[in-house]
This record gives C-alpha cells, structure tokens and sequence, in this order.
C-alpha cells in the first residue's frame, strides 16, 4: 500500500477499502458481509466494486493514480482531475434527471469518489461486441447530448454564469492527452502510436502525406482547443456508455471541459461505426449480421438526425437570445456546423482507435489477420471521407453512403 504521509492519500486495495467506505459513507448494514473486486480496465484509474453478499447491495469507488495507467508512472497526470470528474457527474445528474451514476460521496484527500453502481448495465461496447440492438438508444442519447450540452451553452445560460463554469472545468492535463492522442499523434509516424507494421507504408499513403487531409485535421484541432461552446463528457465512446433493455447511464467524464458540442457527437458515431465496420467481419449469422448492421445504421442516422430536431427545437424556445428569437435560421446554420464538425471529429477518432495509443476491441479482436486488416485499412479510408467531405454532412442521410461505398469495396476484396 502507498502512502503519502503529509497529505492522507494512499492507494485504495481490497484490503483497505472496506474500512474506506465504512467511515466515509453509512450505506451498508452493521452486520454486512462485504466483498470487494478490482473492475478496473480503464487506461486511466482505479476501480473497485463493493458489494454485500446478503443483500446485494453495493458501490463503486474510483480513484485516480497520479499517473497515466495504461503507460506507467512515466506519464504523470493531475489526481485533482477526480474532483473534476465528480464536479460533472453532479451537474450531469442535475441536468439530465439521473442519466449518469449518482455520487455518494467525493473525497479531495483520497482523490477518489464512492458512486452507484450499475450492476443492472451492461457496458455498451460489450454489448455491441456481442450483437445486442437497443432501438431506443438514439433517443436516450440524443436528450443526453441536448441537456448537457445546449443547456451549458450561451443558448441557454447568463453569460456570467457561464463563463463561471468555464473556469471551473478547465482541465488542461486530459485536453493534452486528446489534443496529443486524437488529433496528433496518429497523423504522422509518432512513437506513441500502437500500429501494426504492416500499417505503416498504408498510413504514409494515404494519411500522413496528404497535406489537403492533415490541412482538416489541424483545423479540427484547433476547434477542440479553442471552442469554449459547451460542457462535455470529452470522451463519449461505446465504454462510457452503460445499457440495459431500456435504460442508459453514462459514465466516466473524466475529459470533460468546455468545448466544442461537436465532440461528443463525433467521438459517439465514430464507436458506432467503427462497430459497424466489426460486425461485417465477425458475425458468422448472417441474419443477425444484418440485423445488428440495420440497427446501427439507424442508430447512426437518428443520433444525427434526433440531435438535430431536439437541438433546433429547444434551442428555439428555450434560448434567452433575442435576437436568435428573431432570426431562427441562424439556429439551422449553427446546427449545420456542428454536424459537420462531428464527421470531421468522428474520422480523428477513427483513426486514432486504429493506429493510435489507444484502441477499441471492435476493431482489435476481429480474429483473422487477413480481415483484421482489410477492415482496419477500411476504416481508415472511410474516416478520410468523413473528414474531407465533412462540409457535405449535414443530416444523418449523408453519412451513410460513405458506410455503404466502403462496405462494398471490403467484399470486393474478399
Ligand atoms: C492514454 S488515455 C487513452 C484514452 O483513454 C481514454 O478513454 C481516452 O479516450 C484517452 O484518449
Ligand atoms: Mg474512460
């Protein structure tokens, strides 16, 4: 166990950490019989699940290392970003009515916080992974993206106020790491990048010697650092998203920080479509295949096209802008915009799951090498479309030929 003698912290274990939660929060019965497991498999923290085997009854607790977990202690990284991440999960619970884990308890000595737990969900990456469709889910994640992100704008806010909490959720450390990991990294040959060798000569074809693409690319980054629109997740992934047969919960906003709104809806369709691109190649059923391919299109379109209604609509009436109430049609440019940024964003996160430090298993763990690989030079391919034709993505129809050209072009190939 590691301790810090001067301030109090020290690394939580399964062998501290039911005392932990006893003297910090009264939630379990005096004569509870409590078991701990280590659930982690995040890159970035520690936790835990704290359960009572007679009832069931249980948390979870999280606490951040003061480095980067997936790299090691070469990678140091502010502990304070807990707080932060607690700070939103509050605000998001306020805002959304319960659509993200309730907090018990947030502990500044320790870094760590003792939360809900979702035993009841199930981690949406899995459950794509293992071909479950969710037809609510576009309309559970579209009120998502409008509450907490319209009502943080100056759609909706006092300037003042606002801006107040642009400075309290300015998270300059994990805004590196996107800035580095997404928009960086993986567009030239950086030692941080996890690529397959084979991948290598394919990337500088294609991606790192085309100045007109890495033109796009900077200009998309230099929107995510200076676009203080919105409060978001910051990392809103098939990973940070928990699901049931008719619920969602969503977790982990750890990057959170005011930013573009784009963000949150690029990084999402770029998990559904790197999903998209995973089931073609693992799903030997071809009548579930097509029925979990049917249910992502879907999903892909109505994020876009549910955004863009819900957005419009309580923009409209809800925004304390004057002018904006005079002139509505600026209202369906500034929409326009975002959906535009998000393809652009969704292609980065594309590519940076492909030959960047941090993967998804959609792509890693289709099994045979010859369509590991087909899929992932597709993806790639289908990510430069989204970010050169970005301006031409405007509703949800407008994304989905780009799917469809690129899956016929991967059965040609086969
Ligand atoms: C080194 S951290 C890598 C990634 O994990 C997180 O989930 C974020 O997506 C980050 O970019
Ligand atoms: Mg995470």
């Amino acid at each position: 166990m590691r301790v810090d003698i001067l301030n109090g912290f020290y690394h939580l274990d399964c062998s501290n950490i039911i005392n932990y939660v006893s003297t910090k929060i009264n939630y379990f019965d005096s004569d509870a019989n409590i078991i701990c497991s280590e659930i982690g498999d995040g890159n970035l923290n520690l936790v835990f699940r704290v359960v009572d085997e007679k009832n069931g009854k249980s948390v979870i607790i999280k606490q951040a290392l003061p480095f980067l977990r997936c790299v090691g202690e070469t990678w140091p990284l502010s502990i304070y970003r807990n707080e932060l991440e607690s700070k939103v999960l509050i605000k998001q619970y306020e805002l959304t009515g319960g659509m993200v884990p309730k907090i018990y308890y947030s502990d500044p000595v320790m870094h760590a916080m003792i939360m809900e737990d979702l035993s009841n969900y199930s981690i949406m990456r899995s459950a794509l992974m293992a071909f479950k469709q969710f037809p609510f889910f576009a309309d559970k994640i579209t009120d998502f993206l409008v509450k907490t992100l319209l009502y943080t704008s100056d759609f909706i806010m006092e300037p003042k106020e606002k801006k107040e909490l642009v400075k309290e959720h300015i998270n300059p450390e994990l805004c590196e790491i996107t800035e580095k990991l997404v928009f960086t990294d993986p567009f030239y040959n950086a030692k941080s990048n996890n690529i397959d060798s084979y991948m290598v000569p394919f990337m500088e074809e294609h991606i790192w010697n085309d100045t007109e693409l890495l033109r796009n690319v900077i200009k998309l980054k230099f929107y995510f650092m200076n676009h203080a629109e919105a409060l978001l997740h910051g990392d809103l992934h098939t990973g940070s998203i928990f699901i049931n047969n008719v619920n969602i919960k969503v977790i982990d906003p750890e990057f959170s920080f005011y930013g573009p709104i784009a963000y949150d809806i690029g990084v999402l369709l770029a998990n559904l479509i790197m999903n998209y691109e995973s089931v073609q190649m693992r799903c030997s059923n071809n009548a579930l295949k097509n029925k979990h391919k049917t249910f992502l299109i879907s999903a892909i379109e109505d994020v876009i096209d549910l955004f863009r209604n819900k957005f419009l609509k309580f923009a409209k009436v809800c925004t304390n802008q004057v002018l904006i109430q005079q002139t509505p049609v600026f209202l369906e440019d500034y929409v326009d915009d975002i959906i535009s940024n998000a393809a652009g964003i969704a292609g980065c996160e594309m590519i940076r799951r492909t030959v960047g430090l941090a993967h998804v298993d959609d792509l890693d763990l289709i099994e045979k090498a010859d369509m590991n690989r087909i899929t992932k030079e597709q993806n790639i391919l289908l990510a430069k479309s989204l970010i050169i034709k970005k301006d031409n993505i405007k509703n949800g129809k407008d994304i989905i030929p780009l799917l469809y050209m690129n899956n016929e072009f991967k059965v040609c190939l086969l």
